[in-house]
């Protein structure tokens, strides 16, 4: 069983994740997740905090010589900015922040941000400072994500699975479709973008929301591919894949939507338009690596991946909507926590303008983590060399099946 829990405030001394059930004799090592915790870092759009932290990810357990030991892996995360920084009305964070009672706590925020969690969160934890309550659903946390993203990731590679997030759209801009991006384009590209002129327009769009006070949403897509067919399973509504994958894309802080492959617009086409052509054997042509590695194969992949709740072994295709973030430089009208009475501008500090690039990465992280679990799942292993055998024979079954 894999699973993972992180710990940790944004401003508090730092981050903590702990992630269990990978197999023994993996390699892993602080190298291999320092650079997906760099990809997290970067994006047109950040604010000053990604100047201040290195999110450098201290590997505390679960690993020795390189390889992994089936024990739980601890990693930590340092806020830089607990040791050396500031809060907005200048409390040094290690006061404003301590474990202990402090005697400098710093202002309490109290004119509610919308669209954060701090009106409900105050309002549940019976808090009279909305810090209480932001300081959890920031998206610092996602940088503990992406450390346990990473090692699934890493997992993954020992079957040839690869994943991939990309950005299809920042505030309006969007990139045109695209089957196949390059994913050393979306790598090089500030905004995470496969389309090097629709890079630059959204590159404006965020610097005229800088100029404006302003905040923006968008689009980011995931592809994982090299998926056996059938992880997941139709037999019960909380096990198939689609569920799991949908609740983990929607876990991510400011995600409003989550569509499979065509999506939405699938609603309003014939079903003889959607559904996905299965490909005799006679037509695969010449690069298919032969029914071994994938027993069917489909003239189009608007099911995204997934067909009753399991992969079908075409690419896995996942968007999210992000809405725009809830901190702006040009609060909204809201009230004061302390009274309830009218303030013409929410809490502002320090924000990113769009963390969509960001997205992208996590979103990537949180894919992996449930393709980890499933493949775990139908595969099981207690060390790395039994998972992979298992998935072997397998493969070698089902194509006995279908082939006499
Ligand atoms: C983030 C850290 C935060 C923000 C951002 C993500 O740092 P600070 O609040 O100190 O500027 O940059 O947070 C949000 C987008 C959010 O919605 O809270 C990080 O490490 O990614």
């Amino acid at each position: 069983m894999f699973r993972f829990l992180t710990a940790g405030e944004s401003h508090g001394p730092g981050l903590t994740v702990i992630v269990e059930g990978i197999p023994a004799g993996l390699n892993l090592n602080k190298e291999y997740l320092s650079r997906d915790m760099a990809r997290r870092m970067q994006g047109h759009g950040r604010g000053g905090r990604m100047k201040i932290e290195t999110d450098e990810p201290i590997i505390r357990s679960g690993v020795r010589h390189g390889l992994t030991m089936g024990s739980p892996i601890s990693i930590l995360i340092d806020n830089r900015d607990f040791a050396n920084g500031n809060g907005p009305d200048g409390t040094p964070w290690q006061q404003a922040m301590s474990i202990g009672p402090s005697e400098n706590p710093g202002a309490p925020i109290t004119h509610l941000r919308p669209g954060h969690a701090d009106t409900p969160g105050v309002v549940k934890y019976l808090q009279d400072d909305a810090r209480n309550i932001l300081e959890r659903s920031s998206a610092r946390e996602s940088a503990a994500r992406v450390a346990a993203g990473s090692i699934a990731k890493r997992f993954l590679e020992e079957f040839q699975i690869e994943i991939h997030g990309h950005v299809q759209a920042i505030g309006g801009v969007h990139a045109p479709s695209s089957n196949k991006p390059d994913w050393n384009t979306v790598e090089t590209s500030v905004v995470r973008c496969a389309d090097g002129e629709t890079s630059a327009r959204m590159v404006e769009a965020i610097d005229k929301a800088r100029d404006d006070g302003d905040s923006l949403g968008g689009i980011v897509e995931v592809v994982a591919t090299g998926l056996p067919i059938g992880l997941g399973s139709h037999i019960q509504w909380d096990r198939k894949l689609t569920t799991k994958l949908a609740g983990a894309v929607m876990s991510m802080n400011a995600v409003k939507g989550v569509e499979f492959g065509a999506g939405f617009p699938q609603a309003d086409l014939p079903g003889s338009s959607v559904h996905d052509v299965i490909k005799p054997v006679s037509e695969w042509g010449s690069e298919s690596k032969g029914p071994w590695e994938q027993p069917y194969q489909r003239n189009t992949n608007n099911s995204g991946g997934l067909e009753g709740g399991m992969t079908t072994g075409e690419p896995l295709v996942v968007r999210a909507a992000v809405k725009p973030i809830a901190t702006i430089i040009n609060g909204l009208p809201t009230v004061d926590l302390r009274d309830g009475q009218f303030v013409d501008r929410a809490h502002f500090e320090r924000s990113d303008i769009t963390f969509v690039p960001t997205c992208s990465v996590i979103a990537e992280a949180m894919v992996a983590i449930v393709l980890a679990e499933a493949m775990l799942e139908k595969f099981g292993g207690d060390h790395i060399s039994e998972t992979k055998r298992n998935l072997q024979t397998y493969r070698s079954s089902y194509a006995n099946t279908r082939l006499p």
